[in-house]
């Protein structure tokens, strides 16, 4: 049989800003679980990800910092690309939207899609209204404005002209009401501009019965998280899709491939051009290691590739259904047809929830840089471990409902890992330095009690996989922690710290079986906690190869010399 395979993104940073929690918890963290974990099993995998240049983000922030928008988006792109290899989030590839090695391939595949749909008439070019700014006389795209969401069960002051930040709805912006230029602060325009409007209300039949089938196999394990399903099913159903324009009135961007006077000028919509990033990254990577691009068509258009969408909750609608519907758009056209086959839609779009921010004793509320409640990952890193924010993270997740970070809360769970990793880890490997000159004592004829331990072993690695398979990382780390407990209880019930006067057998059989169980640990613990999972390796004197699931059960051989101990986990003081 030949190995599973599977590409996996994480959601293309806005490179504009640097990356705090609230970023890392929502796509990124999580995706590198799974994607540790899909390799320890022999699956391959690509792990893409890069920065999302182009759009009013980048453009608004250069103006503010007063800088050239392609200097802002390199610095910012070289920043988040530290924070993720800081954190221990390994993609295979970082690319970025605009960065001057990636822009090429980028905007050649961008303009090939917008082609493609554009030649099977699924575009109405249009006149229409947009708002326009008279003092800096230009159109004010998406985030250059802002106003009253439209939509009168929510009404939140914090709706943007391409996306409503409170309820997540994406709306044409001229819905907007009291609408404020962002670059003038001044009460904007109508004006007319022509567009091109992508016809999704002709897809939305296919994309609905697509949708529905997600929903329907939950069981067969393509598990999509109520949240994805509401935001993209439950909307088609309640409220069908409308036309949505695909190209804006300014030069930032991949420009709009037509031959027609009224493209002058005009970019693809960021969020039309952002996720052919995927595509355009794994054509990248190909480039990179062998030399065709092309051969992207391996992870993109074969069915035995599973396309997996790690995002957070705002980027919902544009994964489950706008960027499917560019995809289903392909279909059928004589362009992409032929021997490389059609774009396959995702096998999982996994969304978190927004990660809140808490002050001791106060409600939570929305990170923010401005109010001071975002914690960036490059300060966090100056001070402390990844690990422990890992484990946070994920015991934390907002997986199914918003969560806060509140700092008490990470010093209690970094505790909660010391007491009970950390300290099974550590007693265990002390204890055979101590009395068992730093070797793996003998098994000494194993009891009830020993083979019951060891036995615990596989059913919590299989208990993790199946949650992980799922992507159901709390649950899956909440597993592990259960086995390193039952190593706790196993050590005190055994009392080696006992045996060891009265019975130097039994004190080695114990000690040989908690060994076994750090030897199981450290596979298991790999995908969430990788660099603890290394001291673990270096301290059994075991290499990386060791982190194969399917080698979490092999047993260290009495005599087998061991590493010298480490701390695995730092006790941090509460704040
Ligand atoms: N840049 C939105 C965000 O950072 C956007 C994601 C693009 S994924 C193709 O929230
Ligand atoms: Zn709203």
């Amino acid at each position: 049989m030949s190995a599973r395979r599977f590409l996996v993104t994480g959601a293309l940073p806005y490179s504009n800003n640097r990356l705090h929690v609230g970023h890392i918890a929502g796509a990124y963290l999580p995706s590198d679980i799974y994607v540790r974990y899909l390799r320890a099993t022999g699956a391959e995998v690509r792990y893409i990800c890069g920065s999302d240049d182009n759009g009013v983000a980048a453009l608004k922030s250069a103006r503010e910092e007063g800088i050239p928008v392609e200097e802002l988006t390199a610095k910012y792109h070289a920043a988040q690309k530290n924070a993720f290899a800081g954190l221990g989030i390994r993609f295979d590839l970082y690319g970025g939207t605009h960065q001057p090695e990636f822009v090429r391939t980028h905007e050649r595949l961008s303009q090939q899609f917008f082609l493609t749909i554009h030649e099977k008439g699924l575009f109405t070019k249009r006149t229409t209204k947009q708002l326009f700014d008279e003092q800096a006389q230009q159109f004010l795209p998406d985030r250059y404005v802002r106003g009253t969401c439209p939509h009168p069960d929510c009404g939140s002051d914090n709706a943007f002209g391409d996306q409503c930040e409170a309820c997540g709805r994406i709306m044409e912006q001229t819905a907007l009401r009291n609408p404020v230029s962002l670059m003038t602060g001044s009460t904007p325009v109508a004006r007319d501009t022509t567009h091109w409007f992508m016809r999704l209300d002709q897809l939305q039949d296919r994309l609905a019965d697509w949708l529905r089938s997600k929903r329907d196999t939950a069981a067969a394990g393509a598990c999509w998280r109520p949240i994805v399903i509401n935001q993209s099913l439950g909307r088609i159903e309640s409220e069908g899709l409308p036309e949505r324009a695909m190209t804006r009135d300014m030069t930032w961007g991949v420009p709009v491939p037509l031959d027609d006077p009224d493209a002058r000028g005009k970019v693809l919509y960021v969020w039309f051009d952002a996720p052919i990033g995927y595509v355009s990254f794994t054509a990248a990577w190909c480039q990179q290691h062998g030399g065709d691009p092309e051969e992207y068509a391996r992870w993109w258009k074969d069915p035995d590739c599973k396309i997996v969408h790690f995002i957070g909750e705002d980027n919902i609608v544009f994964h489950a259904i706008t960027w499917p519907a560019m995809l289903l758009a392909t279909h059928d056209s004589p362009s992409v047809q032929g021997e490389r086959g059609e774009f396959q839609l995702p096998h999982n779009v996994v969304s978190n929830a927004f990660l809140n921010f808490r002050f001791p004793g106060k409600e939570e509320e929305k990170m923010s840089k401005s109010r001071g409640t975002a914690i960036w990952i490059e300060d966090y890193l100056q001070d402390y471990d990844p690990d422990p924010l890992r484990y946070y993270l994920t015991a934390n997740a907002p997986e199914q409902a918003r969560t806060a970070f509140e700092f008490a809360d990470f010093v209690s769970r970094n505790t909660e890992l010391l007491n009970v990793l950390g300290n099974f880890v550590n007693r265990t490997v002390t204890f055979a330095h101590k009395y068992f000159d730093g070797k793996v004592p003998a098994p000494a004829g194993r009891e009830a009690i020993d083979q019951e331990f060891l036995a615990a072993r596989q059913t919590a690695a299989d208990a993790v996989a199946l949650e992980l398979e799922a992507c159901r990382f709390k649950a899956a780390l909440a597993k592990m922690m259960d086995l390193a407990r039952a190593g706790n209880v196993y050590f005190d019930t055994t009392a080696p710290f006992r045996t060891r006067k009265t019975d130097m057998d039994a004190c080695g059989r114990a000690i040989n079986v908690c060994l076994q169980g750090v030897r199981t640990l450290t596979t298991v613990m790999a995908p969430f906690l990788p660099f603890m999972a290394a001291r673990c390796l270096g301290m059994l004197r075991l290499d990386e190869s060791a982190l194969s699931w399917g080698r979490a059960m092999e047993e260290l051989p009495a005599g087998h010399s061991l590493g010298a101990p480490e701390i695995l986990v730092k006790k941090l003081d509460p704040p």
